[in-house]
């Protein structure tokens, strides 16, 4: 029995150092020393020695299996550590390429204008408001004193959605949720988009974008509205480009005027661009109709606003020299990046 172990322990020394793969060094473990392997069965077999051999045999028995599993050990490292050193082999990378360009995403013009016009806002003490798209006949046209059949409905060709349901087509329904909300005093805008029924072109978009603002205190007259929207269209568009503020008329404002800049593209000369007058219109402007204040449970004897409309979209085509409108919705990246 001493000898058969000393054999076993030789074959298993030589067939682990052989071993070239660490699938071949599991079966050699299961081969010797598994349930049913060759060093397992010798054990196995001990009871039938007299007393005095079994723990000599014990002993060499113990000192093989021993023996057999630190080879199996050792060669297990040999073969991990090459199997580490070809992988690593494999996976070497050169440094010195260049690597590959990570574009980087950029703002939207329109987002830009955003982003600048509500800084400012926020920065004269105005608060932001939120409305819905979708509006009801009453907020878009009656409490803005636009009765139903009344001519004034058709500066705002409008999409209908169902019954009293309409997409707003201009942002002044928030005027009057933040009227009904909160009292005054007042000094909120809001940015959203609009939806008409207008044929698309170079200055026209059937959705476009507008910033609304509404003041509402005591003592309000039309030079705090033209302060504030001189500050605005000089931090727009800069102390160099002319701005001019013209009568107008809406319903909702009493006065109410229309400011335009000086057409960047022919700088007031006239062109087709600005229909040959040098001038571009960005906003629609006024104090805001008593009838509008008394309709909101605010006291027209006492409190005076003022509210304005501008339409963003055309602003930013104004601020960036951008021709066309359909620009600023046709996502087209080679555009999209000069900003
Ligand atoms: C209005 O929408 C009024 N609610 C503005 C207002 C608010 C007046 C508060 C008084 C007090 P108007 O329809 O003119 O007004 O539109 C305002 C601006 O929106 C226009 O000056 C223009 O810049 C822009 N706009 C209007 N229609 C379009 C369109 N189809 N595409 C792009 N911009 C448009």
């Amino acid at each position: 029995m001493e000898k058969k172990l000393k054999d076993l322990d030789k074959e298993a020394l030589e067939k682990i150092k052989k071993s070239n793969d660490i699938e071949r060094l599991e079966k050699l473990q299961v081969e010797f020393l598994g349930k049913n392997g060759k060093v397992t069965a010798v054990l196995r077999g001990m009871g039938k020695l007299s007393p005095e051999k079994r723990p000599v045999v014990g002993k060499l028995a113990n000192e093989v299996k021993e023996n057999i599993e630190g080879e199996l050990k050792t060669r297990l490292n040999e073969l991990k550590k090459e199997e580490e050193k070809e992988r690593l082999k494999k996976e070497t990378i050169d440094i010195t390429l260049p690597g590959a360009e990570v574009s980087r995403g950029r703002l939207h013009p329109m987002q830009l204008i955003i982003g600048q016009l509500e800084d400012l806002f926020l920065r004269m003490g105005f608060s932001i408001e939120e409305g819905p798209d979708v509006e009801t006949d009453y907020y878009n046209f009656e409490a803005l004193n636009i009765p139903k059949n009344h001519p004034a409905r058709d500066m705002q060709d409008t999409f209908y959605v169902e019954g009293d349901f309409l997409l707003r087509t201009h942002t002044s329904p928030v005027q009057i949720r933040t009227m009904e909300k909160q009292g005054p005093p007042i000094r909120i805008i809001t940015v959203g988009k609009c939806y008409r029924v207008d044929e698309l072109d170079a200055t026209h978009s059937p959705v476009f974008h507008q910033l609304e603002g509404l003041v509402i205190d005591r003592g309000i007259s039309f030079s705090h509205l033209k302060g504030v929207l001189i500050e605005v269209t000089r931090e727009i568009f800069g102390e160099e480009r002319e701005v001019r503020f013209r009568p107008s008329y809406f319903p909702f404002t009493e006065p109410s005027a229309e400011v335009d800049v000086s057409c960047f593209k022919c700088q007031g000369e006239g062109c087709p661009l600005c229909s040959r007058t040098g001038w571009l219109e960005i906003l629609g402007a006024g104090m805001v109709n008593p009838r509008v204040l008394e309709m909101s449970g605010i006291d027209s004897e006492k409190y005076t606003g003022f509210a304005f409309g501008m339409g963003l979209d055309r602003m930013a085509m104004y601020k960036y020299e951008i021709e066309d409108i359909r620009h600023l919705w046709d996502n087209d990246l080679r555009f999209l990046k000069q900003f």
